[in-house]
């Protein structure tokens, strides 16, 4: 398998034909987003900050934005029957459940990104257009991605609002925890149909000047145990990262089948969130009712053997089910969550990196046996 290996940041910078500041916001589409607000702030420890609604002027949706850190959400609904006026959201819900709608990313320059977007082959949903509110004024504009997924380019600098025109600030549900849960969104996953992945990897190289990472599965892994291919594409400053997967034709049913088949489409399958304190994070997150795969205890009887010291004793790792990675860069420890909603869907990965710049490869057998576990307690293996 050829790969383009990544550029360094420094010839990145000079060259770079799509600067991206980061991840702007991950937009998601629910069913009741008031609850799901309550859910993002008692099981993640995230914080309200931003409100838009029927109070707001808003007639037909309810948004609501939580942050930890930089990393931020918007949780949004439709407010009232449609059936006179008809809201793609509505639509959206009824035929994928909760689900991901918007991988938002902040630019410098939302018009400069969008020209050079679509130039290279994107399809423009929205062109770049101004709002402005006493906080000042945001560019925004949106191109097409996978499945119904968009990417909306944020141009922000200067804007003091607490997100964007249009919201009002809010107050936070409960109290937050006195140490966040996590402070960034490390990286977003997307699953893609059979036979897609490179096409999807060969856009973010053209439209967004992204380049290949060096981690991936090729179909070698893929028919040994973890009937996905999976590529990541990542900007120059490695701020916005983007796996890529497919399924795999393997023994089984590929875990990435069973997301297409209950999504209904391709999308997004998990976000991570670094954290710089794994341990304190999943023990809150599990006393406040989030579910995470489990790891048999066979994977901490070996793992002195290969994977070294690492800040947190193995007994504490093996109490939690945290995995563990190494490479040559260093190490990382990283956990995922069971799907958040009824639907095999959407899930999250907590991460705390110490050097690896990697996504876990050598939990990939680990990891995939216990989703497969999962996968057959639901019928669908
Ligand atoms: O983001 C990643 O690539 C890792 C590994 O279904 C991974 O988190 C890949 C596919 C998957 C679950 C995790
Ligand atoms: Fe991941």
């Amino acid at each position: 398998m050829t790969e383009t290996m990544h550029s360094t940041p420094e010839t990145s910078r000079q060259a770079d034909p799509f600067p991206v500041k980061g991840m702007d916001a991950v937009v998601f589409a629910v069913g009741n987003a008031k609850q799901a607000a309550h859910y993002y702030s008692t099981a993640f420890g995230m914080k309200l900050v931003a409100y838009s609604g029927p109070e707001t002027g808003s007639r037909e949706t309810a948004s609501y934005v939580l942050t930890s850190g930089s990393a931020r959400f918007v949780l949004t609904s439709v407010v009232k029957a449609s059936s006179d006026w008809g809201h793609f959201l509505e639509d959206h819900v009824a035929a994928h459940g909760d689900g991901v709608i918007d991988l938002a990313i902040e630019v410098p320059d939302a018009r400069a990104a969008y020209a050079y977007a679509v130039e290279h082959g994107a399809t423009g949903i929205e062109e770049p257009y101004e709002t402005k509110d006493e906080h000042g004024t945001v560019v925004r504009a949106a191109i097409a991605t996978y499945g119904k997924t968009r990417h909306t380019l944020v141009e922000r600098s200067g804007y003091d609002g607490p997100y964007l025109p249009g919201y009002v600030a809010a107050n936070p549900i409960v109290e937050p925890p006195a140490k966040r849960f996590f402070q960034a969104i490390d990286h977003c996953v997307g699953n893609v149909e059979l036979g897609r992945m490179n096409e999807w990897v060969a856009f973010y190289n053209k439209v967004m000047g992204f380049t290949n990472m060096k981690e991936f599965v090729g179909d070698d892994i893929a028919t040994e145990y973890s009937a996905l291919m999976s590529k990541v594409v990542a900007d120059g400053t490695l701020k916005v990262k983007f796996p890529i997967n497919e399924p795999a034709i393997a023994k089984k049913k590929s875990q990435i089948d069973e997301y297409l088949e209950f999504y209904g489409a391709a999308g997004v399958q998990h976000m991570a969130l670094a954290t710089n304190d794994i341990v304190a994070s999943v023990k809150a997150m599990r006393a406040a009712g989030v579910q995470f795969l489990d790891t048999p205890d066979s994977y901490y009887d070996t793992l002195g053997e290969w994977a070294g010291e690492t800040r947190v004793p193995v007994e504490t790792l093996r109490e939690l089910k945290i995995l563990v990675d190494r490479d040559e860069d260093g190490y990382l420890l990283q956990i995922f969550t069971k799907p958040v909603q009824d639907r095999p869907t959407v899930f999250f990965e907590m991460i705390e990196r110490h050097g690896s710049m990697g996504f876990g490869k050598g939990n990939f057998k680990a990891l995939f046996e216990a989703i497969e576990r999962e996968q057959e307690k639901r019928g669908n293996l």
